[in-house]
């Protein structure tokens, strides 16, 4: 018998530095009851989906950064959307920024949470590969201040068994690298849930600006197939305060096929009834991990000792 979860991509278009979280979630909301209405398992939101992507502004006061994070989760303007959850019967998958204090110290995480069809948190991820720079570099049109703002999550990626199957996460440039999805597969995932936020120009190498769907899409595609599981990349796009950013948000099969893909730059939601038992088309074959990888040869991974 097959297992199939169906999955719901809610895209968010742009979100204004202005906007409040309350209308943010009010625009998730209505995306969630979209979701529901098409018999959605569960719905994924984008990375630091509750505001704009504060890191592309150099701010010098540190409470000026902190209005971008969360100081728990739900919080006031967040309930609505676990209640509403909740009514609905339906999961979510949600990325913000996470202001913690454990053992009396700060941190400050790009995180994304799971939740279960009953509001509980069954997940959370902090993003591992922070990109950008930690300093202020006047000569880009807009910052890309991950390295400033946030701390690099200290915990390797993880799995959880919800929804009938096993799933797991990951943020943004996270996706660019195979390390990830090796990882969750070797974990058991079946399903990765991946948010981001691209802007189409990359200011070190403004040449590749033409590629930044097709690069999205190229390592999104070769981590479902290379890995067999199903990928479901979630965009935050258009054009958000004055930045350009991609969309394409897609869900891709175990074979490295997209099955759904939006088309738009706007708020859009799209669906798709994944079987999970599809995985093994994969991995009994041609990535039979057990069969045919040899790690005892891959020394290089996970030494920190060379170059690069
Ligand atoms: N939010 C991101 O992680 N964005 C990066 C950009 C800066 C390259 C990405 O990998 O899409």
């Amino acid at each position: 018998m097959a297992r199939v979860v169906v999955v719901g991509a809610a895209q968010l278009g742009p979100i204004a530095r202005e906007e409040t979280r309350a209308e943010v979630v009010s625009r998730m909301i209505a995306l969630m009851e979209k979701a529901a209405s098409r018999h959605c398992d569960v719905v994924a939101f984008p990375e630091l989906a509750l505001t704009t992507f504060f890191p592309r502004w150099f701010m010098e006061d540190q409470a000026d950064v902190d209005a971008f994070f969360e100081k728990s989760m739900p919080n006031d303007d967040v309930a609505p959307l676990f209640a509403r959850a909740r009514e609905l019967k339906i999961g979510f998958s949600l990325g913000y920024g996470e202001l913690t204090e454990i053992d009396g110290v700060t941190h400050r995480y790009n995180t994304t949470i799971i939740v279960d069809k009953a509001g509980n948190i069954v997940h959370r991820y902090r993003k591992i590969h922070l990109p950008g720079h930690p300093e202020h570099e006047p000569w880009r049109p807009f910052q890309h201040l991950e390295k400033r703002y946030f701390e690099p999550g200290p915990e390797p990626f993880s799995a959880a068994s919800v929804f009938g199957g096993i799933f797991g996460q990951a943020i943004c440039n996270d996706r660019r690298w195979p390390e990830t999805y090796r990882e969750l597969a070797l974990r058991g995932v079946e399903m990765v849930l991946i948010g981001y936020n691209t802007p189409v120009h990359y200011p070190l190498a403004p040449e590749h600006d033409h590629l930044q769907c097709f690069h999205n899409h190229l390592s999104l595609q070769a981590g479902a197939y290379q890995n067999g599981m199903w990928v479901v990349g979630i965009a935050k796009a258009g054009k958000e305060e004055g930045c350009d950013l991609i969309g394409q948000s897609c869900i891709i099969a175990p074979t490295g096929e997209i099955v759904a893909m939006a088309g738009t730059l706007g708020d859009e939601l799209i669906t798709y009834d994944c079987d999970l038992d599809r995985c093994l088309e994969i991995r009994k074959n041609i990535f039979n991990f057990k069969l045919h990888r040899r790690p005892e040869l891959y020394t290089a991974l996970t030494s920190a000792n060379l170059d690069g």
